[in-house]
């Protein structure tokens, strides 16, 4: 096994590729469809070369070439990290023994499911933000858009090469199924709920990408301590591009408060409409949205699916290895958020059932953190707003709180108060055509949209006034 990437394969990998002939010439039948994929469900904006990095090496250090290079000729690759020969699995009820290389019998249902989900959300979101780059507020965020895009491209290769390589023919009707279902399709649409939401505007996509990839981050989390090791090794190098994409939200959504901060101070008012900017209060109402949808991404708050994955040793918990627990989990107990008698309360389950609740737990203690840090950036401007998490039932589809309508705060009403109400907690029409009314390409080298300050530091090294990228 080597860590360095053969770019001189059809498919670049490090997979050793060519050792499996057969396998190689499936991923290659599969290859020209992902490139029509790409062509008719991908970035629609035409552009001659992007400022794009590309992985090389799986290792910590250098992993990955910065270069201009056209989009269709991206070289998309298989590439996990690095095997540990004497990895043991580390939670359920095969702790201990030796990880599995090959998908054991009684799992690969399971374990199929598992990848298609995770697959499945991945040309999701490129499918989501084709259209962004037409307006696009600087070249450096279009870049970034374009990184992202590219590289979710890549993650499907990465969940695509497990279903070619460990589960036959079903895995590779499979992966033409991930090209065939589209992001809000009647017909066919995406699998989970978020990914069939639109992403028209870029504070959707920022906010998207800080709290809906931030899922992609917790589960990829808990499939990277999977008994299953070349699932495991594919999302611990997924993981590091990833951080890319929350890095794009986080500071994203930093700089649209900055800048509004900014008019705020300036001007002394809270509309900022008059100056081209996006007010607070819009901004909090597309983080309910995103953030609600997100949560929903966990599944529901007890469920016999997680509880039989973790025992199986397919899917572990955030951070496995730091747990202090016997990592069985079969005579513990834990309080799961859940709707008794009409009030959103807390109820003890078992340990194991109640999984996805302790996964999203852990999420939304990440989510607090841009919110402090978004609140640093107003308390820095000396104005009194502050930005925050909605309630856990605020805007619930899938689990305990789908069946109610609660309001930022918790406040439980009924569904005629909540039509009533809900344009006070998400998005209006009024609201989604302003932003989408500000929404002007600005694709000149150095200059950038009025909603949204500029970052501090451009990509790897280079200035903001830098070409990132060269439009056809
Ligand atoms: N929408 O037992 P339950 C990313 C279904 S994002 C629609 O509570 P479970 C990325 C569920 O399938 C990360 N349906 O669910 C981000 C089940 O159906 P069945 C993606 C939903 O299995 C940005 C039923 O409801 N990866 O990488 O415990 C850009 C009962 O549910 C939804 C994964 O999700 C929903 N939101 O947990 C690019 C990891 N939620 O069995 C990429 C793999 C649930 O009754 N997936 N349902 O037909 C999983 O681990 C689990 O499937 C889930 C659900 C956590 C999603």
């Amino acid at each position: 096994m080597t860590t360095a990437a053969d770019y001189s394969e059809k498919i670049p990998n490090n997979v050793e590729l060519h050792e499996d002939r057969r396998l190689q010439r499936a991923l290659e039948s599969w290859q020209p469809n992902f490139l029509s994929w790409w062509e008719s469900m991908g970035p629609t904006l035409p552009t001659q070369d992007v400022y794009l990095r590309t992985a090389v090496n799986v290792g910590r250090e250098g992993w990955a070439h910065f270069g201009h290079v056209a989009m269709r000729d991206y070289r998309w690759g298989i590439f996990l990290a690095e095997r540990d020969p004497d990895r043991r699995i580390g939670f359920g009820q095969h702790r201990g023994e030796p990880a599995w290389q090959q998908v054991p019998g009684e799992y690969r249902a399971d374990l199929q499911r598992l990848i298609v989900i995770q697959g499945d959300t991945e040309p999701a979101s490129v499918e989501q933000q084709r259209n962004l780059g037409a307006t696009a507020p600087s070249l450096y965020d279009l870049r970034n858009l374009f990184q992202v895009n590219v590289e979710e491209g890549r993650h499907l290769w990465a969940m695509v090469y497990l279903l070619h390589a460990h589960f036959g023919r079903d895995g590779r009707e499979e992966a033409e199924q991930l090209l065939h279902r589209n992001s809000g399709s009647l017909e066919s649409p995406r699998i989970l709920g978020a990914f069939n939401e639109e992403t028209p505007d870029w504070l959707s996509f920022f906010m998207f990408t800080y709290f809906t990839d931030r899922d992609g981050k917790y589960q990829l989390g808990t499939l990277k301590e999977s008994a299953f090791d070349p699932l495991s090794r594919t999302c611990e190098f997924m993981l590091k591009e990833e951080s890319h994409h929350m890095f794009v939200g986080t500071t994203g959504i930093d700089r649209i408060v900055a800048r509004t901060a900014q008019l705020m101070r300036e001007n002394d008012t809270d509309d900022v409409v008059a100056y081209g900017a996006i007010p607070l209060d819009t901004i909090q109402k597309y983080l309910n949205f995103h953030y609600s949808v997100s949560l929903d991404l966990f599944g529901s708050e007890t469920s016999t699916n997680v509880a039989n994955y973790f025992t199986a040793g397919i899917k572990g918990r955030w951070a496995e290895g730091r747990r202090k627990d016997d990592h069985r989990l079969t005579d513990d107990s834990f309080l799961v958020d859940a709707l008794i008698d009409g009030a959103a309360t807390q109820t003890e389950v078992a340990a194991l059932v109640g999984l996805n609740t302790d996964l999203r737990r852990e999420y939304i203690g990440d989510c607090q953190n841009g919110v402090n840090r978004w609140n640093r950036i107003l308390q820095e401007a000396d104005l009194p707003q502050r930005l925050r998490l909605p309630h856990i039932a605020f805007n619930r589809r899938v689990g305990a709180f789908a069946g109610i309508e609660a309001t930022p705060d918790g406040e439980l009403l009924s569904a005629q108060e909540w039509e009533r109400r809900k344009g006070d907690f998400l998005p209006t029409d009024v609201d989604k055509t302003y932003v989408r009314s500000l929404m002007k390409p600005v694709h000149e080298r150095g200059k950038i949209a009025a909603w949204i300050a500029p970052p501090r530091v451009g990509i790897n090294g280079r200035p903001f006034e830098y070409e990132y990228v060269h439009l056809a």
